[in-house]
């Protein structure tokens, strides 16, 4: 303990400050924080989060936050932070109420419901802010399974659902492919490290991108960005591609053609490991270069040298960002990058090191070998479009209609954990009214979002630094074998709650298990986090205790080895399945990707509009928080290139009418040289649960009112277009103007 602040933090003279060590969890990332805790604040009985440090001597992290993390001190204690529940009373207005009167009358709609409906009736949606809870999601599912209900979904379903879906199909390699540690060359398709902190496989993790980065390429990485915008990754960049967005399976099936025509491949692996590589050839021969340099609008020479320089490797991947994972045909996209990785032997071999630990999870054995294809699509049925639930979820994109629609296993009750629907969820007219229709919504957030105004009780969360918690994400995507962990680093003292205490309460009172992988959570007494944490994860390959006393610490004995092939191993991948060769026939046939949309016309539609992350928001947080709003500023600015803002008489700050096939919304202009011509570049989850504009200079506007759930859904996983969406561009003069 030291008494007196530091100027970093800015406490002031003569406070008793305690530094102690955690972990942010405002984003996956969980970059290692020194918090300091004021302790004698006599209205902060459990210590007041006075001041944020990144820890230099973490041997990952390198001292690296960002500026969301070092708002906890103002997010944990705002005055506008939902401390207790909230009812909503029969005039439409909140009232505070105790939890447990809360849960009570939760719990009583609840046993109604399921009693009159059945269990499939009652749903859950886990978001982003209960995705960063490492208890959150066992939890909610084990809820789900306790009553028997199906009706389980989350945030993953609407980010990058073929992330899920396209490994099953094509086989897995059990060792894993390359990783980025070691790599020669790294070819980035549509994400932006720098700013999310998301790295796909083998790619930059947000574990200190920026010095990684500048280290690797010191190293002599080559690598290849391929995006519509000069995005802060692409400044690295050997070779920039600054495609036309929503043409990526084109793109790849272009690179794919070259590296087999100029016999590139990795021609003894194919042998052995891929079953159908001449089908692969026959079904890209047609996306020949000049035809893909053309429709992609890149030049030549640069697809000559990017699949070359791929190819070339001898070590790296080729991975994806929601970018492409969000515009048409996302799972053709996928599966074509993985593809091109197979066909190059981009797989980590006999005595290879995994990168990351993964130690949180269950040991399984990783050979050099593939584990054969299969469909991963065997879930309960969805009752829209033939979708069907996969790995124990069902599709969110489809879950405003199962709200909607009558008929049996109707959703008739939703509880939201950390998420925010009304401004996330695809199809913003259709999301609002399904909320609406909803005999009981619960929402478990710290904000008053959109979401939260319309639900019928508000259950106010333990935020990050209240909760005991584990790296659960970036475990299995750490650059080292590396872990951490953090205790309950300030007691809460409000009326709440952790996400897995709301299902525990309920489940209480309607006499239903919470069974995890550990056994069921305790019902007769209130377990600790940490109980709960070791119940979750009690099959992981170090054991929990052992985590706990290794924090921030790299393990290099204890890196997994590629073991040999079993002898009889026989399976094969599949690069060219008939389905999604089918889909790249069609592909070749289109004009171009917005093709997807029925009644599209590049005449109609000129512009597509493309998601991006903002460096000082996630998703919907962060205009709450007094720095966040200053670097992001009160709109989603829609970034277009000058020189198309020339051709339409825009200038900085004009108002603009968005119109899609399926809606309009109204943007404020912001020229950015960065951003293609032809494109407009957009944060998403920004306004209010309003279908009229007239705050869009205040809290900007939900790109996902633009989203159609059925214009070019994925038949598979149900992903829908949520990038890559043709747009018409018209001045809006005036306000009014701007909302006919
Ligand atoms: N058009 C379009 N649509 C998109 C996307 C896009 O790029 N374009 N992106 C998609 C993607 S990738 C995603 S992940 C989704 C995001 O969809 P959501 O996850 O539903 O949206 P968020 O805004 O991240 O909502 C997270 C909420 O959690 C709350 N929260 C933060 N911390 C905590 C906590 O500790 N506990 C609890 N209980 N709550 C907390 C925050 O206040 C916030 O309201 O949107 C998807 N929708
Ligand atoms: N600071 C910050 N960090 C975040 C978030 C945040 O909101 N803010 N959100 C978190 C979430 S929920 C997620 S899922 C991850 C996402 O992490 P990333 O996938 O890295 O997300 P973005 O930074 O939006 O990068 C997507 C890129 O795809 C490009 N793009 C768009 N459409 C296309 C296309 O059709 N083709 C190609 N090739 N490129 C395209 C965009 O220009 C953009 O540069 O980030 C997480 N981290
Ligand atoms: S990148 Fe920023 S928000 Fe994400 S964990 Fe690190 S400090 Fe927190
Ligand atoms: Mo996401």
């Amino acid at each position: 303990m030291h008494v007196g602040g530091n100027e970093a933090s800015g406490p002031g003279e003569g406070m008793k400050i305690e530094t102690r060590r955690s972990f942010c969890r405002v984003c996956h990332a969980s970059c290692p924080i020194d918090v300091d805790v004021q302790v004698d604040d006599l209205a902060f009985p459990g210590g007041k989060v006075v001041g944020i440090h990144g820890v230099a001597e973490d041997p990952i992290f390198e001292g690296f936050t960002c500026i969301k993390g070092r708002q906890l001190p103002e997010q944990m204690h705002q005055a506008s932070r939902l401390r207790t529940a909230l009812r909503r009373s029969a005039d439409g207005h909140f009232e505070a109420v105790g939890s447990s009167e809360a849960f009570d009358e939760i719990a009583a709609r609840l046993r109604t419901i399921i009693d009159t409906r059945g269990p499939r009736a009652v749903a859950s949606y886990t978001g982003t802010g209960g995705y960063q809870n490492s208890v959150a999601v066992p939890t909610a599912r084990a809820w789900h399974q306790g009553f028997k209900s199906p009706s389980f979904y989350t945030s993953v379903t609407i980010d990058q659902p073929a992330k899920t879906t396209a490994p099953f199909r094509m086989g897995m390699w059990e060792a894993g492919f390359h990783n980025f540690s070691d790599a020669n060359v790294l070819m980035a398709i549509g994400y932006n490290p720098m700013v999310s902190s998301y790295g796909a496989v083998g790619g930059l993790q947000g574990t200190n991108p920026f010095t990684v980065m500048r280290r690797a390429k010191k190293n002599g990485m080559k690598l290849i960005v391929v995006d519509p915008r000069r995005t802060e990754l692409a400044t690295f960049a050997d070779v920039f591609l600054q495609v036309r967005p929503g043409e990526d399976p084109t793109l790849l099936a272009g690179l794919i053609a070259i590296v087999m025509r100029e016999g590139l491949i990795d021609h003894e692996f194919c042998e052995r490991w891929v079953g159908d590589l001449a089908s692969l050839e026959r079904s890209v021969a047609a996306y020949t270069p000049t035809y893909v340099a053309e429709r992609c609008d890149v030049a030549l020479e640069d697809l000559f040298t990017a699949a070359r320089m791929f190819a070339s490797g001898p070590r790296g991947t080729v991975g994806t960002g929601t970018g492409p994972n969000m515009a048409p045909h996302s799972s053709l996209t996928e599966h074509l990058a993985l593809a091109l990785n197979v066909i190059c032997g981009r797989v980590n071999r006999e005595g290879d090191k995994l990168e990351s630990g993964m130690f949180l999870y269950p040991e399984t054995p990783r050979r050099a070998q593939v584990i054969a294809p299969r469909l991963p699509v065997t879930g309960h049925p969805a009752r829209m479009r033939g979708l069907r639930g996969y790995r124990g979820e069902m599709p969110t994109a489809t879950l405003a209609e199962e709200i909607l629609e009558p008929g049996d296993g109707r959703i008739r009750a939703l509880i939201v954990s950390g998420g925010n629907p009304a401004v996330a969820w695809p199809d913003q007219e259709l999301t609002l009214r399904a909320l609406k229709d909803l005999e009981l919504l619960v929402v478990l957030d710290h904000r008053m979002t959109a979401s939260a105004e319309l639900a019928h009780y508000v259950i106010a969360p333990k935020l990050s630094l209240e909760r005991a918690d584990i790296p659960h994400l970036m475990d299995r995507w750490f650059r080292e074998p590396y872990t951490n962990y953090t205790p309950v680093t300030v007691a809460a003292n409000d009326d709440v709650h952790n996400e897995w205490e709301v299902f525990w309460e309920l489940s209480r009172r309607l006499g239903y298990d919470i069974a995890l992988p550990g056994g069921n959570i305790p019902m007769d007494r209130k377990p600790t986090d940490d109980e709960v944490i070791d119940l979750a994860y009690a099959n992981s390959r170090m054991p929990l205790g052992q985590v706990r006393a290794n924090l921030g610490v790299v393990h290099p004995e204890l890196a997994m080895v590629v073991q040999p092939a079993d002898a009889g191993a026989t399976a094969k991948f599949t690069v060219a399945p008939d389905d999604l060769m089918n889909e790249l026939a069609e592909v070749r046939q289109e004009t171009s990707g917005a093709d997807v949309f029925p009644g599209f016309t590049p005449e109609a539609f000129p512009f597509r509009l493309v998601s991006r992350r903002l460096k000082a928001m996630l998703n919907s947080l962060g205009s709450e928080l007094t720095a966040l709003r200053k670097s992001a500023g009160t709109t989603n600015h829609a970034h277009m290139n000058p020189a198309d803002m020339d051709d339409l008489g825009l200038h900085d700050d004009d108002l603009v009418v968005i119109t899609s096939p399926r809606s309009s919304i109204t943007g404020v202009v912001a020229g950015a040289k960065d951003v293609r011509r032809g494109v407009i570049s957009m944060a998403h989850s920004w306004g209010g649960g309003s279908l009229t504009d007239e705050k869009v200079r205040d809290i900007g506007t939900p790109t996902s009112r633009l989203v159609s759930t059925v214009d070019g859904h994925d038949p598979v996983n149900g992903m829908v277009v949520q990038s890559a969406i043709p747009v018409h561009i018209a001045r809006a003069d005036n306000l009014a103007g701007a909302l006919t």
